[in-house]
């Protein structure tokens, strides 16, 4: 079978979004800064994806004191970075495991054939830190294409990113699914013409998932061999 499942990242293969908001307010401490986002702030924040677009968002809609008037891109980028080192330390350590469901989603689904890729806007060193933290070192070769962060010039809900996992596995949409957790995730997918299973996240039980093939509550209730390529789907 030449099809292939298409894994969206965070909320999605891991509950990983509490351990970025960690990771936010860590580097803003490092760096001196007031500026503290809680669950309430970040649920709103998480509407821009990217973690250096929702640090600029901040700044512009929330007044961002402290940040400096010029350099601006410098500022944000290295505010980034220390982001990302705080991150990919707490998922090395242990700090997040997969969701229910993902570890036999993806056996069966390479037990079944199914060539497996990553679509996610979040930066490569922490897909290589999540993969090797709850896969080990076989976590990396496990899916064909993994495309995350600037790889492309348009983030989520942008079809960039699912666009270059369908070039590099180098297969039609139509025989690709896709698993998501947001509506920016689904907007995506579905704008590269890509049949989407959404699990909705901690962060996403509200959003609305109109565009969907299938929404599933529990993906430890999803059995792959009964999902249907060709009809529309319930919410299950
Ligand atoms: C979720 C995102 C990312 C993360 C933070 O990605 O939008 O921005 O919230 O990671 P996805 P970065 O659901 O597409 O996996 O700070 O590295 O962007
Ligand atoms: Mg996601």
């Amino acid at each position: 079978m030449n099809r292939a499942i298409i894994f969206d990242v965070d909320g999605t293969l891991s509950e990983t979004e509490e351990t970025h908001r960690k990771a936010f307010n860590r580097a803003f401490e490092h760096a001196g800064l007031s500026w503290h986002w809680d669950q309430d702030l970040y649920r709103e924040l998480l509407g821009v994806t990217g973690g250096k677009e929702r640090i600029r968002h901040y700044i512009e809609d929330h007044g961002g004191a402290g940040a400096p008037a010029n350099n601006l891109d410098d500022f944000i980028r290295a505010m980034h970075a220390e982001k990302t080192k705080a991150y990919t330390q707490m998922v090395t350590g242990g700090e997040v495991e997969l969701r229910p469901g993902i570890r036999k989603l993806i056996s069966d689904a390479q037990a079944s054939g199914y060539r497996l890729a990553i679509a996610t806007t979040t930066t490569p060193a922490n897909v290589d830190a999540l993969l090797g933290a709850t896969f080990g070192d076989e976590g990396h070769d496990l899916f064909e294409a993994i495309c995350a962060g600037d790889s492309v010039p348009n983030k989520k809900p942008a079809p960039d990113v699912y666009l270059l996992a369908l070039e590099q596995l180098g297969l039609p949409a139509e025989d690709c699914i896709a698993i998501e957790d947001s509506r920016n995730g689904l907007l995506s997918s579905v704008a590269a013409g890509i049949a989407t299973i959404v699990t909705p996240g901690i962060y996403t039980h509200d959003h609305d998932f109109g565009e969907a093939a299938l929404v599933i509550e529990d993906l430890e209730s999803f059995d792959l061999s009964g999902f249907s390529w060709d009809s529309p789907v319930e919410r299950k």
